[in-house]
């Protein structure tokens, strides 16, 4: 396969201006009759000819400004039509037969259940016309759509409605029209039977904007959430980076069958119905944040992803990381803010920094690629989000803004480059970013260690910084990165935060600075400094390291206590936790019995007690570091080692805090169905309690079985599914069952039933995945389904993925090589965890390994499984 490559970039040679689009639906077939208008680039070679993409589609006609185009003048091979000879400006029409049913790999037009609809980011509109399906290739857009009126009475495209009518044969027909200039990977339709729910937003100027939720029948309660937040999030932009929709009316469908999660198409998103749908009692807490952080992100994407969008695909970050950074700040302003920033670098923890640590590691805006599809990637969004979040931090609130609206006054309507945006930034503000633009250059997480020193007769604090980045594949060499470090001294004496002023200053400038660390290593010096300070760095988590502050268990307790960042407080924890369970794993690897110290045991206590902070805050205070997380610090990944040290340190906290946790418990009762921050965060620390209480003994099964008989909430009744499934307790498995009866007609709460169980700590995990693929509500053909079950085993099930005679590994490469001829995309993403096999072992690497080669080995792989397996073992 071959290597795309970012520097080899060049505009198209044509360009399409106008595209008229017809599709006639029929069962079976659906033909596609397409007109373009195209432009030829001034200054092109003259002999170049009209090149465009397309697969899976049997070419019916082929015409140029109304004549057939003879066949010595055109070639059709399998991703692309060339055809010689066409002049500056032509009208090419073509038709083509697609067969959306049978449509697999979820990408171009497809059938989800009743309805039909498309996926078109990054390369899927070739599977629905031929087109130059490109970014920077921006067009207008008018779209007919031909169906049965019977089984397809909703006809849907972007822009606005201009016509529709029947037809003879109970068929009719629908036209669209977009007035906004777009790349096709934009291009939406839909055409099923849906029904909508609806709703209007007044903007700040005015205008009203029809708002239309549609789903298939029986769904239409579950779409208040889902309208709630979009309604919060259009007016969010408008308040925050002033930024109104553009379009009369706003539409999303919920689709059953969708690769990823949700997709900005011009005013009309397609979403995953996992991002839409929720009620009380089939949804999360968890759920519903996340249905309301991603109904913003598609939303802002309207303006940076749409009006401003990406010159090529190596750019994608310029729309994704701004956007992600867009829909955390909105949830962050929505929710309790640093309880969402814990959350946003658990989950950054948890899957970019083992990507950049690995052999698929790629900077935020890559080199090269083999499949884009496999570059929708955590460090693309999350690390790219951190990124955006730089600048914030670095300019300010202020300067941040002056930079948007400079990037939307320059580029609105365009396609353009991260450089683009940086230089917005820089001449917004004045400022020299040179040496920030490493952020887009280069892959890998830095490594910064921290060390101070207080001199009392001198009254200084010397605080030195050393950043390094390890190689990562191709990056042999790095460079020292620009990190803006906000942070703060907390007097150990008075236990506040001490005035900031450098040396060579001639004022304090308050207790909370950002400083700019640019070098390797790099000294500042405190002046004036009235008592040993602790060091609190990197507050908020201002730049994305992995910090080493050679912070002993007192300190750590002490910033726990203390530090006046909150974000920093549950960081002291979580670092403290993380070294002690390390501490352990080596213990229990050499032999000696796993202790755990009284201190961390008091730490924990303060913690769960105290009245003072908030239960969200709390709960992520007294939730230990994931397993992922632990063995990202350690050279070879001790699976067993870390589990055993993890569950011990549960037991025994659990042990010896039996009353505070009940009593906890009990006072974070939530009666009836709230739904509100206050009683969200209760439930988080009440399940928190349940986790470890059920770990411990018959009292805390019991428990959790009661819980589980009484839930109004999903969110209980979830948490108590959980402790219940992982033991092997009779309770688990009627809980099970009970929870199948009444669910199994909702294909979203089975997603839920199925990964628990995926997930189950019990040992005999794998035979029942193996035995629930029978299970009458799995399909493979539903990433839904891959992902809660199959997913959910291989990524977050780590000691028993990980089982040391490699039947998980075995498992699940089967899985992939039977999934990749369906749909590559998600096969691709199952088979990621491989990747780390470097991580393991001896033993386990060489099991990884060969299931690797077993899988390259598969004829006829696809690109997106071959990328992944020839760089894993490259
Ligand atoms: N652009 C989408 C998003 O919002 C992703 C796409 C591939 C479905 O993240």
């Amino acid at each position: 396969p071959q290597v795309i490559r970012r520097e080899d970039y060049t505009p198209p040679d044509f360009r399409v201006d106008r595209i008229d689009l017809h599709v006639d639906i029929r069962e079976g077939e659906t033909i596609v009759t397409s007109t373009l208008s195209v432009i030829g680039r001034p200054g092109r070679d003259k002999y170049a000819p009209l090149v465009l993409d397309g697969q899976n589609q049997e070419l019916i006609y082929l015409k140029i400004d109304g004549e057939d185009v003879p066949p010595c003048k055109y070639t059709v091979g399998e991703e692309r039509m060339t055809v010689e000879e066409v002049g500056d400006r032509a009208t090419v029409e073509i038709r083509t037969r697609i067969h959306p049913e049978t449509n697999t790999a979820l990408e171009g037009l497809y059938r989800s259940g009743s309805m039909y609809c498309t996926q078109c980011e990054p390369e899927g509109f070739r599977r629905i016309t031929y087109f130059v399906d490109r970014p920077d290739n921006m067009a207008l857009f008018t779209t007919t759509i031909e169906a049965d009126k019977g089984s397809c009475p909703v006809l849907l495209s972007n822009g606005n409605p201009v016509g529709a009518g029947d037809l003879p044969g109970g068929r009719h027909w629908a036209k669209w029209e977009d007035p906004f200039r777009k790349p096709a990977y934009l291009f939406a339709l839909v055409a099923g039977n849906l029904v909508p729910v609806t709703d209007k937003f007044v903007t700040a100027s005015g205008r009203t904007v029809d708002l239309r939720i549609y789903v298939e029948q029986g769904n239409e309660d579950k779409c208040a959430h889902a309208m709630d937040s979009l309604k919060r999030s259009m007016r969010w932009d408008e308040e925050v980076f002033g930024l109104e929709y553009d379009l009369d009316i706003f539409m999303i469908v919920a689709v059953g069958d969708f690769n990823m999660g949700a997709m900005e198409n011009k005013g009309l998103n397609i979403f995953n119905v996992k991002y839409v749908l929720a009620k009380p009692d089939t949804a999360t807490d968890t759920d519903y944040q996340l249905i309301e952080g991603i109904i913003a992100h598609e939303y802002f994407h309207n303006w940076t992803g749409n009006r401003v969008t990406c010159r090529d695909w190596f750019q994608l970050s310029l729309k994704e990381g701004l956007t992600v950074f867009r829909d955390q700040e909105f949830s962050a302003d929505m929710n309790a803010r640093s309880v969402k920033r814990i959350q946003d670098v658990r989950a950054l923890r948890a899957a970019q920094f083992p990507e950049d640590a690995g052999p698929m590691a790629h900077p935020v805006r890559p080199d090269s690629y083999i499949e884009i599809n496999n570059f929708y990637t955590a460090t693309v969004y999350e690390k790219g989000a951190e990124v955006v979040r730089m600048y914030h931090t670095l300019l300010g609130a202020e300067g941040f803004r002056k930079g948007m609206d400079l990037y939307f006054q320059r580029h609105d309507g365009d396609a353009v480059t991260c450089e683009d945006f940086c230089l917005a930034m820089e001449d917004a503000n004045g400022a020299d970013l040179s040496q920030f633009r490493r952020w887009y250059e280069q892959a890998g997480t830095p490594q910064v260690k921290a060390s101070g020193h207080y001199d009392a007769d001198a009254r200084t604090y010397t605080l030195t910084i050393e950043q390094s980045t390890a190689p990562t594949p191709g990056q042999p060499d790095k460079q020292p990165l620009l990190l803006p470090m906000a942070m703060g001294l907390v007097g150990k004496r008075s236990k506040a935060d001490l005035p900031l002023q450098l040396d060579g200053e001639n004022a304090t400038h308050g207790t909370e600075r950002v400083l700019r660390v640019t070098a390797a290593r790099q000294v500042f010096t405190f002046v004036d400094v009235d008592e040993e300070p602790v060091p609190s760095l990197f507050r908020g988590f201002s730049a994305p390291v992995k910090l080493d502050a050679g912070q002993g268990e007192e300190d750590l307790a002490f910033l726990m206590a203390h530090d006046s960042d909150e974000f920093n407080r549950w960081e002291a924890g979580q670092a403290l936790a993380r070294k002690l369970l390390l501490g352990m794993v080596a213990d229990r690897a050499d032999g000696r019995a796993m202790a755990v110290p009284d201190s961390f045991v008091a730490a924990f206590r303060r913690v769960l007690t105290d009245g003072e902070a908030a239960p969200a805050f709390r709960a992520q205070a007294l939730a230990l570091p994931s397993e992922g997380d632990i063995g990202e610090a350690m050279r070879t990944i001790d699976v067993d080692g870390i589990h055993a040290a993890r569950e011990h340190l549960r037991r025994h906290l659990a042990g010896k805090l039996k009353a505070e946790l009940r009593a906890t418990y009990d006072s974070m009762a939530v009666p009836g169905v709230q739904l509100d921050g206050a009683a969200i965060g209760k439930r988080a620390l009440r399940n928190l309690c349940l986790g470890y209480l059920a770990g411990l003994d018959a009292d805390g099964l019991a428990l959790a079985e009661a819980q589980f008989d009484s839930a109004e909430v999903m969110t209980d009744s979830v948490a108590a599914l959980v402790c219940l499934s992982d033991s092997t307790d009779a309770a688990g498995d009627r809980a099970l069952a009970t929870f199948h009866q009444r669910w199994r007609h909702d294909p979203l709460v089975m997603d839920k039933w199925f990964s628990i169980q995926a997930m189950a700590k019990r040992p005999d995990t794998l035979a029942r995945v193996k035995a629930l693929m029978g299970d009458p509500s799995f399909s493979v053909k539903n990433p839904n389904k891959v992902r809660s079950l199959l997913g959910a085993f291989a990524a977050g099930n780590p000691v028993r993925f990980h089982a040391a005679d490699g039947s998980g590994y075995r498992f699940i490469a089967d899985q992939v090589i039977a999934l990749d001829p369906m749909n590559p995309q998600v096969a691709a993403r199952l088979f990621s965890p491989f990747a780390r096999w470097r991580r393991f072992d001896e033993a386990r690497q060489a099991l990884l390994k060969a299931e690797i080669e077993r899988v390259l080995a598969t004829p006829k792989l696809s690109k997106d499984v071959y990328e992944v397996a020839s760089k894993s073992v490259a």
